[in-house]
């Protein structure tokens, strides 16, 4: 701190307060030496000018609720919070963008959407907390990718402070603009290694006139794809989402506060499948019809349709307890790998047997946004506060691995996975990485160690 340039004391909190401590990985706290609460993007500028010259570590944070450890802050550096760069600058209805503050909460941004019959497709459990700065620097995914695609696909113009104070401004609203390279989008995924994103350009879509889903039981895996590419064409581009639930997850999830099972029976899948339209009427029929095919063709077992919006919430709490598996399960890791989409109970099946064998006591559980490939499982051994990660990460990684999957589909890198790394990707990409943060960040200062060293270590360190 006391490197710091003194105009700049006046945006620190010192002692760092407890919840800047951490983020929602499993990871333990630590203590940087200050936290800066910028209100602007010129006080970022100076906060990194000032940390470029001094040599000062600088974590950016938003929420806090990611999974992957890329907002932990640093021992002996500073944590610099989005916090209080909140709200909306400005909304077009031409253009169908919103432009808003990257400390903004994701909810927030959803209900200013909403307010003017407009829609902003991201959405995740922790919407509530997490901030969109957050979202676009992990390059979050969400609920509803298999429809409007991630944040990347959500992200027009962006403003962002890079590691020496330098201030790139392109707050684009053109849907089409190619003027070289698209700086925006190596920050986007760079989980704060690269830059500080402040303001963003978001593309909105239209609201839905009609929302309708069904929770529905199937006694296969087989019958799950069927459904998929079921629903792929006879929902076309109204499908919204295709969540699947194995029994593991969903009797842990039963027990959540406010979650009941709108199925009477046990199933060995349960898939959540949510159609957005325009039209009530003709889409609601439309819903049914697809529904009324897959019983009589005996893809299902059993299902329950929304009549209500009230409904489709409650099929989602179904979905969204997975938010509150702290409470409930006590420590566990969280994983959220990418495959084929064919294989992914074979690889639900190798990853709970290989844990149960390889860790003593190692419980799992299965479930996910099917339909875009992304599996979720969470591993635990039961009332052990320490886990086993590294055994239980080992496992989960040497699998995907072997089925040639992504150790991470939407969480990010951090520094969970950064061990794993080299395991969905090349030496050349690993290195190409490594030349493009120390590019940008010569002195190392902005959120070192997450994601990817610079220089890289020797090959033989670098598992
Ligand atoms: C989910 C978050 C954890 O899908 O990615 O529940
Ligand atoms: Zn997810």
């Amino acid at each position: 701190m006391a490197r710091l340039d003194p105009a700049l004391q006046a945006l620190a909190l010192d002692p760092v307060p407890e919840r800047n401590r951490n983020d929602w990985s499993s990871l333990d706290p630590q203590s940087p030496v200050a936290l800066f609460r910028p209100r602007t993007t010129e006080d970022v500028a100076a906060i990194m000018t000032a940390a470029h010259t001094t040599g000062t570590v600088v974590v950016p944070q938003g929420g806090l609720t990611g999974l992957s450890g890329g907002a932990r802050p640093i021992e002996g550096g500073v944590a610099l919070s989005l916090e209080r760069m909140t709200g909306v600058i400005d909304v077009d209805e031409a253009a169908s963008t919103m432009t808003v503050w990257a400390g903004t909460p994701l909810e927030v941004i959803q209900k200013a959407a909403e307010e003017r019959g407009l829609y902003f497709s991201l959405d995740l459990g922790a919407r509530g907390s997490c901030a969109i700065g957050g979202n676009v620097s992990t390059n979050a995914g969400g609920n509803r990718v298999i429809r409007y695609g991630m944040a990347r696909d959500l992200v027009l113009g962006m403003e962002v402070v890079l590691p020496d104070g330098t201030v790139l401004t392109n707050l684009n609203k053109m849907m089409k603009n190619n003027t070289g390279y698209d700086l925006k989008q190596l920050f986007i995924g760079a989980e704060g290694t690269l830059g500080i994103i402040t303001r963003l350009v978001l593309k909105l879509h239209p609201l839905p006139g009609a929302t309708h889903a069904a929770v529905l039981g199937a006694a296969s895996y087989d019958a799950v794809l069927n459904m998929l590419t079921a629903a792929r064409r006879g929902l076309g581009p109204n499908l919204s989402a295709f969540e699947v639930m194995w029994p593991d997850y969903w009797n842990i999830a039963m027990r959540a506060e406010g979650v009941r099972s709108p199925l009477a029976g046990e199933h060995a899948f349960y898939v959540l499948i949510e159609s957005q339209g325009t039209d009530e009427g003709i889409d609601g029929a439309r819903f049914e019809k697809f529904l009324e095919a897959l019983f009589e063709q005996g893809v299902i077992e059993d299902g329950a349709m929304s009549q209500s919006l009230s409904d489709v919430k409650a099929f989602w709490a179904t979905r969204d307890a997975a938010a509150e598996f702290k409470a409930l399960l006590g420590p566990h890791m969280a994983y959220d790998v990418s495959m084929s989409v064919g294989r992914m109970d074979e690889y639900a099946q190798a990853c709970r047997t290989r844990l149960a064998r390889d860790v003593p006591g190692c419980l799992s559980c299965y479930y996910g946004h099917i339909g875009d490939g992304n599996l979720h499982l969470l591993a635990w051994v039961p009332g052990d506060a320490a886990q086993p990660q590294a055994e239980i990460s080992k496992v989960v990684y040497e699998i995907i691995r072997d089925f040639g999957g992504s150790i991470s589909a939407e969480h990010g890198i951090g520094l969970t996975k950064k061990p794993y790394l080299s395991y969905s990707r090349s030496p050349e990409e690993l290195a190409l990485m490594a030349r493009i943060k120390a590019a940008l960040d010569p002195k190392g200062i902005l959120n070192p160690g997450k994601v990817i060293d610079a220089p890289l270590p020797a090959t033989e360190d670098r598992t």
